[in-house]
């Protein structure tokens, strides 16, 4: 297995209902490592450009607009086959779909405020990454008890 990064996002609805702890106390007890975070609130160009694959669906305004309608929780993780795993920590993308224990199974119900997003392919977690970080807002760093991971 690769070392690989994905982009994931705590949505405006996550971050409005108090879960970003929740969420990313998930994917550190996984065992994946964080290399950026920060917050923000998207501007439209930003939103529009990564969901630029969904600009002819009905729903990509409505996308589009929550979205930017507040603070964002951006982060890029770290780890052996992180992009489809993160995607299986995170769960289908209609939450009443998603199986429980998963991101969405357990704390969503709507498909308009389904908590997060994760990059779903290496090329895409690529673009979205250098779409939402700058390189230096990226850490190169090893855990102190990276003794006891083994291969
Ligand atoms: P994903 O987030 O699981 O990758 P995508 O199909 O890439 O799902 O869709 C991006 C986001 O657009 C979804 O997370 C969801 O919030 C929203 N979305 C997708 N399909 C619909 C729909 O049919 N109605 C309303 N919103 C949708
Ligand atoms: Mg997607």
């Amino acid at each position: 297995m690769v070392v690989e990064r994905t982009f994931l996002a705590i949505k405006p609805d996550g971050v409005q209902r108090g879960l970003v702890g929740e969420i990313l106390g998930r994917l550190e007890r996984k065992g994946f490592k964080l290399v950026a975070l920060k917050q923000l609130i998207p501007s439209r160009n930003l939103a529009e450009q990564h969901y630029g694959v969904h600009k002819e669906r009905p729903f990509f305004d409505a996308l589009v607009g929550f979205i930017t309608s507040g603070p964002v929780v951006a982060m890029v993780w770290e780890g052996e086959g992180v992009i489809s795993s993160a995607r299986k920590l995170i769960g289908a993308t209609k939450p009443l779909e998603a199986e429980p224990g998963t991101i969405r199974g357990d704390l969503a119900i709507n498909i308009g405020r389904n908590v997060i997003h994760g990059s779903d392919s290496p090329e895409t977690a690529n673009f979205e990454i250098s779409l939402w970080f700058k390189p230096d807002e990226l850490n190169d760093w090893s855990p102190a008890d990276q003794i006891w991971r083994v291969e």
